[in-house]
């Protein structure tokens, strides 16, 4: 980090001792899967900064922005929209929610058997680890699913800041109805707490910046494909994971950057493996940063991470919000049908998921797919049986969670898969 910021960590309430601590295991953790990669682009130091500055930079800047009166909203989901967001100049971030921290304190309010992501999320704020939840003014949550929508209610109560959102559990006339409301409605919300009022102008800004961020996603998903692939899967997800928390313009800039140096290398016919490595598109739960346990483990085991088809990744930069709305309602119109077509698995039917993921696996010239859910994630769990049987690529099913007690064993699994490409 640049600096020494214990003061502005004691002053927004963070636990010092426990917060030294995990800031020592990330960076360990760090060193060893992000900083021992071999022949990385150059464009990554700034990816490697934000990491380093996760807790330190970004949330003074956040601290800062609080002082000149702009809102910051914590998000768990990629329903919420963000363009609403950063058009009442509110600061959009995720929230710390991919760490096995806190279960102890989370399991005294939700069950043992529930999702990693939610014990984490919970387990961070319990243990006063994370200096994003302490600086938000509100933190949306959603109906997506029963874990989820369950744990809300006791967040809540810890935090006092919760908004849920409804969200359909269907996609007829009548659901699509209901979440044009509720999208009005979050809009009512952040302009009575931020008292600025959305205009045509902020929100086509706020639309057009959202949607640069997502075609920078795109272009280096694109790039993905070539073989051999300019970047590792390590390293594009960790751009993904930062998309959820730097500001919006300064990261897409940084990811045409990388882009331009990923494009030059694959002139060059530069890449990060031997050409021909057996190339893998992993679909489902999403990874929270900091999950990089089954990109280390395929990008260990002889092959390469190419894709995503997960909430962080594909599912969140694959469509954009059509900018040609002339009057603030007609662009809520346009941003509510854009997020509906988002294909978590929380929905029924959920059928275009499977047809998203065939194109995204040509799209990308994977040669297998990794189903990964997180154990206890019951609608990608169960939607992993299905795709099984509806595609005819190499695809395995694995259910873990954040801890590296069964790493040995994914391990032995994902070599023996990664074998049969070859
Ligand atoms: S749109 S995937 S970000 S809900 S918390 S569903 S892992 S049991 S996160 Fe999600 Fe929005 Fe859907 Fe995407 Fe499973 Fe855990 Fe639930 Fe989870």
């Amino acid at each position: 980090m640049t600096k020494d910021y214990t003061p502005l960590w004691k002053e927004i309430g963070l636990d010092l001792a426990k917060h030294d601590g995990l800031l020592s295991v990330l960076s360990d953790a760090y060193k060893n899967i992000y900083l021992s990669q071999k022949n990385r682009p150059e464009g990554m130091k700034y990816f490697d900064f934000v990491i380093s500055e996760v807790h330190g930079l970004r949330i003074e800047e956040l601290y800062e922005a609080k002082k000149e009166k702009r809102k910051i909203i914590g998000t768990f989901c990629v329903y919420v929209p963000e363009e609403l967001i950063l058009a009442v100049d509110g600061v959009f971030v995720g929230l710390c929610a991919g760490a096995e921290v806190g279960f102890e304190e989370a399991e005294k309010y939700v069950p043992r058997n529930t999702c990693a992501l939610i014990k984490a999320f919970m387990g961070f704020k319990l243990s006063g680890l994370c200096p994003y939840v302490e600086l938000t003014d509100l933190i949306v949550g959603e109906t997506t699913c029963d874990g989820k929508k369950k744990a809300y209610e006791i967040f809540d109560e810890i935090t006092k800041k919760m908004y849920v959102m409804e969200i359909p559990n269907m996609k007829n006339e009548m659901d699509r109805e209901l979440w044009h409301k509720e999208v009005i409605k979050f809009k009512d919300k952040l302009e009575e707490i931020s008292g600025k009022e959305i205009t045509l102008d902020s929100l086509k800004r706020a639309t057009e910046t959202v949607n640069q961020k997502r075609l920078a996603l795109q272009r280096l998903s694109k790039l993905r494909a070539y073989d051999p692939p300019p970047i590792s899967g390590l390293d594009a997800l960790l751009v993904n994971q930062i998309s959820f928390y730097d500001d919006p313009v300064r990261f897409t800039m940084k990811v045409n950057e990388l882009c331009d140096e990923l494009e030059q290398r694959v002139r060059e016919g530069k890449g990060v493996v031997p050409k021909g490595t057996p190339k893998i598109l992993i679909s489902g739960s999403p990874f929270a940063i900091p999950n990089w346990k089954l990109h280390a483990i395929i990008e260990n085991s002889g092959a390469v991470a190419v894709g995503e088809e997960s909430c962080v990744g594909n599912r969140n930069f694959r469509e954009l919000t059509d900018e040609s709305f002339n009057s603030v309602e007609e662009g809520i119109e346009k941003i509510a049908s854009r997020y509906i077509k988002i294909d978590c698995a929380c929905f029924t039917p959920n059928n275009e998921r499977i047809d998203n993921l065939k194109s995204l696996f040509n799209e990308l010239k994977a040669d297998g797919v990794i189903h990964y859910s997180l154990q206890f994630c019951t609608p990608y769990m169960i939607e992993a049986f299905k795709i099984e049987k509806k595609v005819d690529f190499p695809y395995m099913r694995i259910e873990t969670d954040y801890s590296m007690e069964d790493f040995g064993q994914l391990k032995t699994r994902v070599e023996a898969f990664i074998e049969t490409l070859k």
